[in-house]
């Protein structure tokens, strides 16, 4: 049986929403203009496309009740970090280093969390990423703070995290030891991929500054 806001609560969740959902708003502005400034003047393709998303009420619900909660609106807003959510995908995992270091270095955000699971996987495989920034969120009469969870992966680390999220809802989060393991292997194997992609990228990279000098 899926958890379920009451309808008082729900009617409160309703309120607070549309803030995050402005905030994620102005900073997927500001990382859109970062994106363009990248490409269009720096020669710099670290950021290959941002992706957002709120995460859905029912979701909120259950993650509340996960953890032990009440499944108010309250409880939502100080527990739950990750309501508003930005997934940024570059190419190469040395980009997610670089853009991890501009968001931080952003004015009007503070870093509530940081989570390399780049460096140190998760014992599923899992690659990413994470920061959790908090930011103000201006209105007419007030300023309310909101955090948004930052996750930074390339497309590989993506492709992978997307299917074995799919592997764990389907199975409710009991996937069968002979997928889970199979899927700690390929994980292991994207790595390296990811690894002699970059060097490719590095030779054609040492090649053009070679033709252009000539
Ligand atoms: P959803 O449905 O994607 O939103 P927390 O989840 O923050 O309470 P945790 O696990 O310490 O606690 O946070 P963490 O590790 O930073 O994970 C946050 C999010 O990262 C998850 O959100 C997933 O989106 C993603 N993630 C973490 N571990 C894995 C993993 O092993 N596989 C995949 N595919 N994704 C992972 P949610 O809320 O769990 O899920």
């Amino acid at each position: 049986m899926s958890v379920r806001f009451s309808v008082e609560e729900f009617a409160k969740l309703k309120k607070i929403l549309p803030i995050y959902e402005w905030g994620l708003r102005t900073l997927l502005t500001k990382l859109n203009i970062i994106h363009e400034d990248l490409k269009d003047f720096r020669d710099n393709h670290s950021i290959e496309y941002i992706r957002s998303r709120m995460k859905a009420p029912e979701s909120i619900a259950q993650k509340l009740y996960d953890m032990g909660l009440d499944v108010t609106a309250d409880n939502a807003k100080t527990h739950l970090k990750d309501i508003a959510g930005l997934r940024i995908i570059c190419p190469f995992a040395r980009d997610i280093y670089f853009l991890s270091d501009l968001l931080k270095s952003m004015p009007d955000v503070n870093i509530l969390e940081e989570k390399d699971y780049v460096s140190n996987p998760k014992a599923s495989g899992y690659r990413s990423y994470h920061l959790i920034l908090e930011l103000p969120v201006f209105f007419s009469n007030k300023t309310e703070h909101i955090a948004v969870e930052i996750q930074i992966r390339t497309e590989a680390m993506n492709f992978w995290a997307t299917l074995e999220h799919k592997a764990r809802y389907k199975y409710r989060e009991h996937v069968p030891k002979h997928l889970s393991d199979e899927l700690i292997v390929i994980a292991e194997q994207i790595a390296a991929l990811d690894n002699r992609m970059f060097t490719i990228h590095e030779i054609i990279s040492l090649i053009n500054q070679d033709v252009q000098e000539i």
